[in-house]
């Protein structure tokens, strides 16, 4: 007999109970059951102030036969707390919450049919993407109050209501260092809000959403809030169709209305019901309860109509990729490739470096902005400039970049605390540029617990103690090695790895390197080949540095078409200087093709023509 929550999910479906807010309300409780005018509505007090209201509301939704109450604990951060001049309590009154609702779970638990509880952790008032607060605040609040829920009991933990993923990701970040430090683990369910508009409130769309969390260690992926289940419905059936992880939803009672002054929320027991049996058989979730306006009524028709049903097979496909703050892009597009726009680099282009000098960040916006409308799906960003202060410059410019830009970012550094600082402001799912093993295994051992921590997925180059691999044989070594690696020991997946050959210019004519073009192609086809998930992409301007900015263009496209043909899956291009093949003369395509074949004859050599 199954008996823990994960056991338990496999088998059926898991009901949680309904609102607290609404459920207290009802109550008309007085100041003094708040502990006096200065904490009247602060609902999160209500667990030490008066215990006997939180039981009651915990009580009804277990006698409606939900199998797990929610803590009275949604807006228990410091953050939130201090408020009331609560926020040194954060701890106690999660703590408290969840030994509260243990207890009254355990009334009502028996062998065959055990009650949980599941620590609720709200979104807090601010959002860290508009600059609200730091990141670094936002997890020490959750940390706090992660601790509490789980000294008190708590078996499993919501995030819920997220309205900005980098709160979400924040709330997993002071989560997971509880979890690290107990050495406990305990199920998440992660948990965003979609509007009636369709996204969340920055405007992220709900395949954005799920980008961003799905590299993460928690078990449920949902959405609760904002309306009633009908309106959730495309993003319900999205999320079926496209989570790995079993799917989780908690919809208010229809949308709410302003009745006399009050939130009133209309949806009938029997209506709620039917619209969650609908999400559970014919979609396939595996979690429902009830948000705002939902009552021990709506449960219970509710726990009666899906509680002793199981989980439905979902057919699931999921595209690995990255994400914006608004938006997907996939790591594979067909046809390939997907263009990684090289020009917000300081060190790759003139005019960004001097729009960084002049401190310039509408001016670096604007040439984000305009990669985007040339082509590129994500953004390459570079902001190391000898003698200033990069960490700083590079808070500056991704703040900005994440909500201004609606492609993807590939962070580009070789310091990992700059690394950091642009992780801790991207709400969406970064790529790390990049890792090699040029000092052997430390700076995986840097990067990849960054790249885990946040979510994000790396470009590894094909660099070791002996510096950039030349040869087939010697970068398929190192990307061998980086994959053991990072799979085996820092718990990355395969379709976190982009490998990046590199290749030297042909355009200096050195016999060492006639033959650099070859090799990395070589090498992409071959690690395509030994590791069919991971993903691929080049750096393709390099292979023409030195020569006429024409003959640049040229030999760059046809580069990226052979480099394509191998199963080059990313490539980061000046992508409106990206010219098709078929825009290209017979002659000249010709000329690069020897060149990049090295095809030399006596007498003739393609690069002196
Ligand atoms: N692999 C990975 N990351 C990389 C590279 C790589 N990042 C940096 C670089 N290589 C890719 N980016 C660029 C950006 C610009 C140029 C080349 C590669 C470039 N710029 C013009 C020049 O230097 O002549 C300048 C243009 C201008 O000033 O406007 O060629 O390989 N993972």
């Amino acid at each position: 007999m199954a008996h823990t929550f994960l056991d338990i999910l496999k088998e059926k479906i898991i009901v949680v109970d309904g609102a607290m807010g609404t459920s207290i309300q009802e109550q008309n409780l007085t100041p003094d059951d708040f502990g006096g005018e200065r904490y009247n509505g602060c609902n999160e007090y209500l667990a030490v102030t008066k215990p006997s209201a939180i039981e009651q509301v915990h009580a009804g939704f277990l006698e409606a036969g939900c199998d797990i109450v929610e803590t009275d604990s949604f807006g228990s951060t410091p953050i939130v707390l201090a408020e009331y001049d609560l926020a040194d309590r954060a701890y106690t009154l999660n703590l408290e919450a969840a030994k509260l609702a243990k207890r009254v779970a355990s009334d009502f638990s028996t062998p065959d049919r055990p009650r949980f509880v599941a620590g609720s952790i709200g979104p807090t008032t601010k959002l860290p993407s508009l600059g609200h607060i730091s990141f670094i605040e936002m997890e020490e609040g959750y940390y706090t109050q992660a601790k509490g829920l789980i000294d008190g009991g708590a078996d499993l933990l919501i995030v819920e209501t997220c309205q900005d993923i980098l709160q979400t990701k924040a709330a997993l970040a002071g989560i997971f260092k509880v979890l690290a430090e107990t050495r406990l683990r305990v199920p998440i369910i992660a948990s965003v809000t979609i509007e009636t508009m369709g996204t969340m409130l920055l405007g992220t769309e709900i395949a954005a959403a799920l980008m961003s969390l799905e590299p993460y260690d928690i078990d449920l992926i949902g959405m609760n809030c904002a309306t009633g289940p009908k309106e959730m419905s495309e993003s319900v059936r999205y999320l079926c169709a496209n989570s790995t992880k079993p799917v989780f939803v908690m919809p208010n009672a229809g949308l709410p209305e302003n009745v006399g002054g009050r939130a009133h929320y209309k949806l009938t027991p029997d209506e709620f019901a039917g619209y969650l049996s609908h999400f559970v058989k014919d979609l396939g979730v595996s979690v429902v309860g009830g948000c705002c306006g939902t009552t021990p009524e709506h449960l219970k028709k509710l726990s009666a109509a899906v509680g002793s049903l199981s989980p439905k097979e979902r057919d699931v496909k999921f595209t690995p990729g990255c994400s914006s703050l608004y938006q997907c892009a996939p790591m594979h597009v067909d046809p390939a490739p997907v263009l990684v726009g090289e020009r917000t680099n300081a060190n790759g282009s003139k005019q960004f470096r001097e729009l960084l000098l002049k401190g310039d960040i509408e001016g670096m916006v604007a040439m984000g902005k305009s990669q985007i409308r040339e082509g590129a799906h994500i953004l390459d960003v570079c902001v190391a400039y000898v003698g200033r202060d990069e960490a700083r410059d590079m808070q500056e410019v991704i703040s900005r970049f994440n909500t201004q830009m609606t492609a993807p970012l590939m962070i580009d550094s070789t310091e990992t605390p700059v690394l950091e600082e642009a992780l801790r402001r991207i709400a969406g799912r970064a790529i790390v540029n990049s890792i090699n093993m040029e000092d052997g295994e430390e700076r995986l051992g840097k990067v990849l617990p960054l790249c885990r921590k946040y979510g994000a997925a790396v470009v590894a180059l094909t660099i070791d103690e002996q510096g950039m691999a030349k040869s087939v044989a010697r970068k398929l070594e190192i990307a061998r090695r980086i994959h053991g690696l990072a799979i085996h020991k820092y718990g990355m997946r395969e379709q976190d790895l982009i490998f990046d050959t590199l290749t030297f210019t042909l355009g200096s004519g050195d016999e060492e390197f006639r033959k650099a073009g070859i090799e990395t192609l070589e090498a992409v086809r071959a690690i395509k080949r030994e590791f069919p998930n991971v993903h691929t992409s080049l750096g393709v301007s390099n292979i023409s540095f030195g020569l006429a900015p024409q003959s640049r263009t040229v030999l760059n496209s046809v580069f990226l078409h052979y480099a394509i043909e191998s199963g080059l899956d990313m490539a980061i291009v000046h992508a409106s200087k990206i010219v098709p093949l078929y825009k290209i003369s017979e002659e000249e395509r010709e000329i690069c093709r020897k060149l990049i074949f090295d095809e030399r004859s006596p007498g003739y050599d393609p690069l002196h023509d």
